[in-house]
């Protein structure tokens, strides 16, 4: 009786505390009702009511200037939930408010964001519209998982709550690499809409190996006419367009996610060697294992046997040819020359010249960390995979270590198809989660798929999904680090992935089931552009 009395006196005193400021700190778990939203990553401070926002039957949208083009995803969003809605110039003239201010920058940098929902509607503020696109994610999470296909929702109500949130690095990435397998436009663009719906912002496409050439270069026309024609054993072959290039380009910006280019030089270079045989030494004869004559393009697994020939002028002239499209065609500041696993003499030099090509085109170099064994720029950023290189420049770092982001490894001990050079029991979804460094020079993570035994669609997702959303939680998210409150929050995104079409690894450590309903590729944003 004492003890139920007790618990009568505190709830009391909770329920008026929770009165007065409107808000339950998230973390004094009282109900259900107040239990803090799941949103991915997770931010870096909210509170949640234990008041509901209950959708007027009449929607305003009401933008500031500099917000306009962020609010038609909202209309979007609200639209497949069978929310009517106008949207309207002005500010705070809706239920529905974006607001674009400058001079919030001081407090919410480059990209965060404040979401507010209260008794008066939905609000979110930030200096740029990345950052309103950011808070709309964080919205479309507290929205139910049918929006993303298409499925009437009708009514729903949303928990007011306050939060604000800023990421912890600037770069949160994913690569594919579509050089051993090909992969099209139409899965590198649901590959943005999924990163987006996670605040990832950097897509680096691995375009060029021994297998494949996978970019137009108009001026090298035997790259795509004859390089492109190869994949890996049983995988695809093809290559983009510069137009559709540029398409996928313009779509990710959308979503505020920036193209890197990789053109692999001097090694990983083989398919580029067939199509001009001229770059290569000896007529071939020096290579292992491919050394018939003519040239026939390459579908094994062996890396670091191929390179360009280091000696002669002609390689510099193609460099530069081929640096000169890839720079007009890409909007971001970035290239990537690769520079992995090779050995040569000419190599340091090689690299400087190489980065100096890049920078006379006005952009700035990225090079996995081999090349920071060269004295290039200061302004050149250090990929780094397994950590064993000492750099004799101090540059920024993107760590993609194999042990924790090399996602061609397995999901799981012995899962088919994967390699285990790096790390012999597989990159679980735990691995992610817990990387952690000391280095200064970090600009943030970004974890690569190599396609060597990935040779469809079904496969990239499942070495993608989940362990990207562990990439996406650890690079945005400020918050202490619980590897089972993380899981719990990523056990509720089951139903949404599946209603994307992911065809993501059923994860024992999540308890998911396998997604039986593929194929469909959706996506509440899904061709949207506004
Ligand atoms: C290493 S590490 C590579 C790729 C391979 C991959 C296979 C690095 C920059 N390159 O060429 O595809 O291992 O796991």
């Amino acid at each position: 009786m004492k003890r139920f009395l007790f618990q009568i006196v505190i709830f009391t005193f909770l329920a008026i505390l929770a009165g007065c400021s409107g808000y339950i700190p998230v973390t004094s778990g009282i109900s259900q009702k107040t239990a803090a939203p799941s949103i991915i990553p997770k931010p870096m401070e909210q509170k949640v009511s234990n008041k509901i926002y209950v959708l007027p039957k009449k929607n305003v949208i009401c933008f500031n200037p500099k917000a306009s083009n962020v609010a038609p995803w909202l209309q979007k969003m609200l639209k497949v939930s069978n929310v009517r809605s106008e949207i309207i110039g002005g500010n705070n003239c809706g239920n529905w408010n974006l607001i674009a201010d400058a001079s919030l920058k001081k407090e919410l940098g480059e990209e965060g964001y404040i979401l507010e929902i209260n008794t008066t509607g939905i609000t979110i503020k930030s200096a740029t519209q990345a950052g309103l696109f950011y808070g709309i994610q964080s919205l479309r999470q507290l929205f139910p998982a049918e929006i993303e296909n298409d499925l009437a929702v009708g009514k729903f109500d949303l928990t007011q709550l306050y939060i604000k949130d800023i990421p912890k690095y600037s770069w949160r990435g994913s690569m594919v690499d579509v050089a051993r397998s090909f992969f099209g436009l139409d899965y590198l663009k649901r590959h943005v809409d999924r990163m987006a719906l996670y605040k990832l912002n950097r897509l680096h496409l691995h375009l060029t190996d021994d297998q494949g050439w996978r970019i137009e270069i108009k001026s090298k026309p035997a790259l795509t006419g004859i390089g492109s024609k190869g994949a890996v054993i049983n995988g695809n072959s093809g290559y983009l367009s510069q137009e559709e290039y540029k398409e996928l380009q313009h779509y990710a910006a959308a979503r505020n996610i920036i193209i890197i280019p990789e053109i692999d030089l001097p090694g990983h270079i083989y398919s580029a060697l067939v199509a001009y045989p001229e770059l290569n030494c000896e007529d071939f004869t020096n290579l292992n294992p491919q050394f018939v004559m003519p040239p026939e393009l390459y579908t094994g697994y062996k890396v670091g046997w191929s390179k360009l020939c280091l000696t002669k002028p002609e390689v510099y002239e193609f460099v530069d040819d081929v640096i000169k499209e890839i720079a007009q065609i890409t909007d971001g500041p970035w290239i990537h020359i690769g520079g992995d696993e090779i050995d040569d003499p000419l190599y340091k030099t090689f690299v400087v010249k190489a980065d100096s090509i890049i920078r006379k085109y006005g952009k700035t170099t990225i090079g996995w960390e081999e090349v920071t064994k060269a004295p290039v720029s200061n302004s050149l950023i250090s990929q780094r995979w397994n950590g064993k290189t000492k750099p004799v420049v101090d540059v920024k770092v993107i760590q993609s270590i194999c042990t924790s982001f090399y996602f061609d490894h397995a999901n799981i001990t012995g899962q088919e198809n994967t390699n285990n050079w790096c790390k012999k029991d597989g990159v679980s979804l735990e691995d992610v989660y817990w990387f952690s460094t000391n280095d200064k020079n970090i600009i943030g993570l970004e974890a690569p798929v190599w396609t060597e035994l990935v040779i469809d669609e079904a496969m990239l997702d499942n070495r993608f999904w989940p362990r990207t959303i562990a990439v996406a939680e650890i690079a945005w998210s400020q918050s202490d680090k619980n590897f089972t409150e993380f899981r719990n929050r990523l056990k509720t995104h089951q139903q949404r992935l599946k209603n994307m079409g992911i065809n993501y690894f059923p994860s024992p450590e999540l308890n998911w089931t396998k997604n039986g309903d593929l194929g469909k590729n959706q996506n509440v944003f899904k061709e949207f552009l506004p």
